[in-house]
């Protein structure tokens, strides 16, 4: 048996120092028109991170947006001047496996910029992982599964192609479970469309359904017992992100559980949700949480409430998807599986071996670091320039 010695990991340390970081504003184009309650796409576009060390390793992160500055307060072009401009310079020269530490550096660097922070923290993690011959899973508290129940989002708006898209999906046997986007048209036409999907795939496939903050109390009161009805499993962020209040009223009388989204970015806002009981799940995403630690921490909160646990995404490639799967797989639970179809909706991944997906799950990369290779090819390829 092969072990690591202290005195080579003493070694290795002077070789972690962070040497450079750049950054690249990317835009894919995607398979078919996504559309959320206030945004549709044709697009994704994010920034990579590629942060090199002084032994030569480079690691790689992305940070996903939807639609601009419109899902949340980042935009790709505000990453990366946000990263060129104030993070890179606050990590410069320092030893990349002091994760808390630049975080810290980060925070003291910038307010918020979530999705910056955690490109970068997702580089550092692939970095160290790739030296010390790792999966960044096992520096993030070792893997407790290694593939995870894999949700598709219905997003077209257009009910016919949904149910064709959802039998394409179950007679490959990628998807099973389906998310559908609803508020960007009246609730009644909503309804009548979510009707049509519940019966054309009665009995094959869970449904949830996510409203993106696009309703208020009333009309969530009036819908929620139709959407329980249809069968319905979990309803995501039905109300404004702020209102926390409302959807404690509204957990209070509902029979279908409700997760929060956009309501819970910070380990205080999950604080916040589960002392007022508001949700009965929460989405976890490394653009809101600010990164794989922090990640973590939100996931402890709610797990000291009760609150379950559904893996989210914003959409990433094969890079930010497997960031998300190496936190995922460490969780001790993950009830609700997760999200991480992004890589399916691109029209080409990023990466030169994009992620498995199989028999309905998608699985955890097994190589170094992050597992996933960036294709520099593409990246020049899809780079705005
Ligand atoms: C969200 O709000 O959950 C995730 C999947 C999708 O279609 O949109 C995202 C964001
Ligand atoms: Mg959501």
């Amino acid at each position: 048996m092969t072990r690591l010695a202290p005195s080579t990991y003493a070694e290795l340390r002077p070789g972690l120092a962070i040497v450079s970081v750049k950054s690249t504003i990317v835009d894919v184009p995607t398979v078919r028109l996504h559309k959320l309650s206030s945004l549709s796409i044709t697009q994704q576009s994010y920034v990579i991170v590629e942060l090199q060390l002084a032994n030569g390793v480079t690691g790689i992160g992305e940070a996903a947006t939807l639609g601009g500055p419109r899902w949340s307060e980042e935009s790709v072009e505000s990453i990366k001047a946000t990263i060129d401009g104030y993070l890179a310079p606050a990590i410069l020269d320092e030893l990349a496996d002091r994760f808390e530490m630049l975080g810290a550096r980060m925070d003291a660097a910038a307010k918020r910029n979530n999705a910056a922070k955690a490109a970068i923290e997702t580089a550092l993690f692939d970095a160290v992982g790739k030296t010390l011959g790792v999966p960044a899973a096992l520096l993030l508290g070792g893997v407790v599964r290694d593939r995870i129940p894999v949700f598709w989002t219905l997003a077209s708006g257009d009910c016919a192609q949904e149910i064709e898209e959802a039998e394409a999906k179950l007679s490959a046997r990628l998807h099973n479970k389906f998310k559908i986007k609803i508020g960007a048209q009246a609730p009644e036409q909503d309804l009548v469309r979510l009707g049509r999907l519940a019966e054309a795939l009665d009995g094959r496939a869970r449904l949830i359904v996510d409203a993106n903050q696009a309703w208020d109390e009333p009309t969530a009161v009036r819908c929620l017992p139709a959407l329980a009805e249809l069968g319905v499993a979990l309803v995501e962020q039905p109300l404004p992100a702020w209102n926390i209040l409302g959807m404690a009223r509204l957990r209070y009388r509902a029979t279908v559980p409700l997760m929060a989204d956009e309501s819970v970015f910070s380990a205080s806002d999950m604080a916040m949700v589960a002392q007022t009981a508001a949700a009965d799940v929460v989405s976890l995403k490394l653009v809101k949480h600010g990164g794989l630690l922090n990640t973590r921490k939100v996931a402890a909160v709610a797990e000291a409430a009760g609150i379950g646990l559904y893996g989210g995404c914003l959409l990433e490639s094969s890079i930010g998807a497997a960031a998300h799967l190496h936190i995922f797989a460490s969780l001790r639970e993950l009830q609700w599986g997760c999200e991480h179809f992004g890589p399916q909706i691109l029209v080409e991944d990023l990466v030169t071996e994009p992620l498995r997906f199989e028999d309905f799950h998608i699985h955890l990369p097994t190589g170094p670091g992050l597992g996933v290779t960036l294709d520099r090819d593409k990246l020049r390829r899809f780079a705005r320039t």
